[in-house]
């Protein structure tokens, strides 16, 4: 309480907040803000989990402050409905994928409904319904017309559980699938893939723009792409041939001792075959069994299905075929052949440096090839630095360790001695014995798999014509409904009816494609077509989609930080070139939210989960009640097969939404995993019962008479309360915005209990600050809670009715304006200022925050202490500032 009152300046306002209900959300006005909401749409699998709520109560709040606030909000809900998981159950349980996939939609609808989540249901797509996959057909006709979608044959994992070829990075670091987890083999067939790498720099470089992604994705994402800056050499032998090696580091190109190869490099068939006729390359029988033998063994390394563990290095197999390599520096350099080499990277040839790279030096030493070192080393360098006459004088100690340095200046370079290793590679260009080049990690997409459950690719092949895209006009490629599953495999294929066809160019007989897209390529726009989804003649139209794109804020799990967002990035960039979109990056903010943990509770002799009711708690140690065993409880992610799932109907049932909802939000930021805990659950419903308790409480004293009506005038006593409102309104809007939903709910709890102090006291209660305070509560709960918000307002606004007698006015809590701080309010903040007489405290009074000047406050310390002051002189002030505020020492 205030008791100081009468020293504090007061510049009070009539600033009062508005709670007008003048939104209108559905109002076209070109001028109102947009904001997108989105969170990743789920595969039906037919049950909603904790960590679907968790993403979406995120997006959702968001989107309910965002519409409050006055923006024209976008926050759709919708169905990644394609992919094996409806496959498997038609063969399971002998129900067609559609009708399984529908049953599953409808009964997650059901449960999505009873979140009470904000979602805009009119905009409702699904990935396979052919309204939505004929436009999936229609972008992959406008890659293939641009050479961007292309079948070709290459090797390719498979998966011979699910029978179905997988990306590379649907394939773990044990050789293993993402879904079906089976060993994957490796086999040739031709597939279709997307032409990701033509756009590798722009997905790299755009990354920079993208200042509301975490840096982990970021970075993520870049080593994918996996961008290396440097140069190609060319090297020759025999006069006519020609190899080129990639190089990041073209400044030791005087170190090179030896050039390597895969070992699937077409030069080594010539080599064996000896079909060159060229002298030079001629190797005897021994050399050349010795050569087929070291190949036939690289190969079992590097095709064997089980990749070697990922802390293991597989051992390093190389040898020397003898044949002489002539460089562009003058000299001769044996050619390896070696494990360490990638086919598909640079141009599958490395110039071997041995003296800087650890990699060639391992070699080297395996195979006895000389080192030669050409650039200073690190310490000499240090040592050298007065010595500007660094030539072949300077060179090192003739050791063979490496110098792994990537600084230095050249020596045993000929011309380039003692350039820095900038102007050499700028004098080797210049001499056009090099030339700039660029290598990536990334590969081509492959997206077609053999399964039926997905978008068909719309080719059609001819045994005249080849390969026909199918006409637009004839999108979509339909998938045939009326099917049997027999067994594995893609069923398309066993379709005669729908796969034989005419050739769209010459009306002969031709045969569709039976592969389907991977779900990817579905989930690639989703986000644009969710803007205009209903529409019947194009992918949607233009100025919608430039309107409210980009996503403002994408809510989603990190195990998409890679795949999902670098083709949604693709396709969109794709997109722009086509003209269609204006904006090259689909997602402004990304927010990828942790797991939801739960304890897991084993049988520490099987190792099997149990269900909590299976364990007996009641001992010292907790038991399996089934078999007396130890219990072994960990922290996981919920799952089914762990047991350890809490079900987001139970909660509700128990809970209701508001409470399971704000526990959800209150429990961890976002980025954290989220450890489910019962009390937790309860605490935050003994919050909002305490909450109602207040608005109630209120209510009723107002109702009967206890609480008299509210006066018109601002209490001055009450700064203090007007200024916590003021101020929780300022932090609980920038939480959200910032998305720590955590703090901005303990915000709401601290403006609640700053509102429980007055609450036995009338004559504060009668006041508007209190009114106020209490409506603000209300109001900024309305994300978060929403169900509660609404029925504590309808409370409190009932009161107005019966004074206004008006009793049928229905006030929607999300029609409210989102209340702004008022500046002067929030200027009411109190410091302290201690007052001391020679070092002893002698009274605490509280000024204005904005109140620093010393002279002002040295005043107000002197007329405070007045009567006591009077008696004596001040010798001396000493003024400094403090943590809660200022202090003042008189020296009497
Ligand atoms: C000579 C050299 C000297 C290299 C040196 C490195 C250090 P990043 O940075 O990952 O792009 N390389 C090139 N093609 C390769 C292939 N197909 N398989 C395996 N290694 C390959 O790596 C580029 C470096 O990796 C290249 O630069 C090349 O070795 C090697 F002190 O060339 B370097
Ligand atoms: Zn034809």
């Amino acid at each position: 309480r205030l008791n100081q009152s009468s020293l504090l300046l007061f510049k009070n306002s009539n600033t009062s907040i508005r709670f007008s209900s003048t939104l209108n959300n559905n109002n076209d006005n070109d001028q109102q803000l947009k904001y997108y909401s989105l969170s990743q749409f789920p595969y039906p699998s037919g049950n909603l989990h904790m960590g679907h709520v968790r993403v979406y109560t995120m997006s959702d709040c968001v989107a309910r402050l965002k519409r409050m606030q006055g923006y024209q909000v976008v926050h759709p809900m919708g169905w990644d409905a394609f992919g094996l998981p409806a496959e498997n159950a038609a063969i399971d349980k002998q129900v067609s994928p559609a009708l399984w996939t529908n049953q599953n939609i409808q009964q997650m609808t059901t449960q999505l409904k009873r979140l009470d989540l904000q979602f805009d249901w009119e905009r409702e797509l699904s990935t396979c319904s052919p309204d939505y996959y004929r436009w999936t057909q229609d972008i992959f006709l406008r890659l293939y017309s641009k050479g961007l979608a292309y079948r070709k044959h290459s090797p390719v994992n498979w998966d011979p559980v699910d029978q179905t070829v997988l990306a590379n990075e649907q394939v773990d670091s044990q050789g293993r699938s993402w879904r079906s987890n089976a060993l994957v083999e490796r086999r040739e067939m031709k597939q279709w893939y997307f032409k990701i790498t033509e756009y590798a720099d722009r997905l790299a470089d755009d990354l920079d723009k993208l200042t509301g992604w975490p840096e982990d994705v970021k970075t993520m994402q870049r080593e994918w792409i996996g961008r290396s800056v440097g140069a190609l050499v060319d090297f020759t032998f025999g006069g006519d041939m020609t190899l080129t090696a990639f190089t990041t580091r073209p400044e030791t190109l005087f170190g090179v001792t030896f050039l390597s190869v895969h070992y699937k490099h077409p030069i080594l068939e010539k080599i064996l075959e000896q079909t060159t006729g060229n002298s030079k390359m001629l190797i005897d029988k021994q050399k050349r069994e010795q050569l087929q033998s070291v190949i036939e063994k690289i190969k079992q390394q590097q095709e064997s299905a089980v990749p070697t563990s990922a802390d293991k290095e597989p051992e390093l197999i190389a040898i020397d075929t003898g044949v002489q390599i002539d460089t562009p520096t003058g000299g001769k350099v044996t050619l390896v052949v070696a494990s360490t080499v990638l086919p598909d990277y640079g141009t599958g040839v490395v110039m071997g440096v041995p003296g800087h790279n650890p990699v060639d030096h391992n070699i080297a030493k395996l195979l006895n090839i000389p080192i030669r070192h050409v650039i200073t080393r690190a310490d000499n360098n240090n040592n050298n630095n007065n010595n500007t006459d660094n030539n072949d004088n300077s060179s090192p100690s003739p050791s063979d360790d490496l110098y792994d340095n990537k600084d230095g200046t050249l020596i045993n370079s000929g011309s380039f001695n003692s350039l820095s290793i900038k102007d050499a590679i700028a004098k080797m260009i210049s001499e056009s014995i090099i030339k700039p080049s660029k290598s990536y990690r990334i590969r081509d997409w492959l997206l077609s798999r053999q399964r039926y459950w997905g978008t068909p690719i719309p080719i059609i092949h001819c045994d005249s014509c080849g390969e026909v895209p199918v006409p637009r006009d004839q999108l979509p490629v339909k998938l045939p409904t009326d099917i049997e599953f027999t067994g594995k495999g893609n069923l398309l294929n066993s379709l005669s009816d729908w796969k034989n066809c005419k050739c769209p160019k010459c009306g002969g007989s031709a045969q569709r494609e039976t592969d389907t897209m991977d779900t990817f390529v579905d989930s690639s726009w989703y986000y644009l077509r969710f803007l205009d989804s209903k529409n019947q003649k194009e992918m949607f139209n233009k100025d919608i989609v430039n309107k409210l794109m980009p996503v403002d804020v994408y809510v989603g799990g990190i195990e998409h930080a890679i795949l999902h967002l670098l083709y949604s990035r693709f396709f969109t960039k794709f997109l722009k070139d086509q003209g269609i979109i204006d904006h090259d990056e689909p997602f402004k903010v990304l927010l990828t939210q942790g797991l939801v943990k739960s304890p897991t509770y084993r049988d520490s002799t099987t190792g099997k989960p149990l269900y909590p009711k299976d364990v007996d708690f009641t001992t010292p140690k907790p038991i399996n009640k089934l078999t007396g065993n130890l219990v072994n409880i960990t922290l996981e992610k919920m799952s089914k097969s762990k047991l350890n799932g809490v079900d987001p109907n139970e909660m509700i049932d128990k809970y209701g939404s508001d409470t399971l909802k704000l526990y959800i939000l209150f429990k961890a930021p976002p980025e954290n995993s989220l450890e489910w805990d019962t009390d937790g659950i309860e605490g935050c419903r003994k919050w909002l019962k305490r909450v109602e308790s207040l608005v109630s409480g209120y209510v009723a004293e107002r109702n009967n008479g206890q609480i008299s009506k509210v006066s018109d005038k601002w209490n001055t006593q009450l700064n203090s309360l007007r200024y916590d409102t003021h101020s929780s309104i300022e932090k609980v809007t920038e939480s959200i915005d910032r998305y720590t939903f955590n703090t901005a709910i303990s915000f709401l709890m601290t403006l609640s209990n700053q509102i429980g102090k007055y609450q036995n006291n009338v004559d504060d209660k009668s006041s508007r600050e209190y009114l106020e305070a209490l409506e603000t509560l209300v109001v900024l709960l309305a994300p978060f809670a929403p169900n509660a918000s609404q029925q504590l307002w309808t409370e409190l606004k009932s009161i107005d009715n019966n004074n206004n007698n008006n009793n049928n006015t229905v006030v929607k809590i999300q029609k409210q304006r989102w209340p702004v701080a008022s500046k002067e309010c929030l200027a009411l903040q109190q410091k302290t200022l201690v007052i001391q007489f020679n070092g002893k405290v002698k009274s605490v009074i509280n000024v204005q925050s904005d109140q620093q000047q010393q002279s002002e406050l040295e005043t107000l310390a002197k007329e405070h202490m007045k009567d006591k002051m009077s008696k004596f002189e001040i010798s001396k002030t000493f003024f400094s500032t403090t943590k809660a505020g200022y202090s003042i020492n008189f020296i009497l």
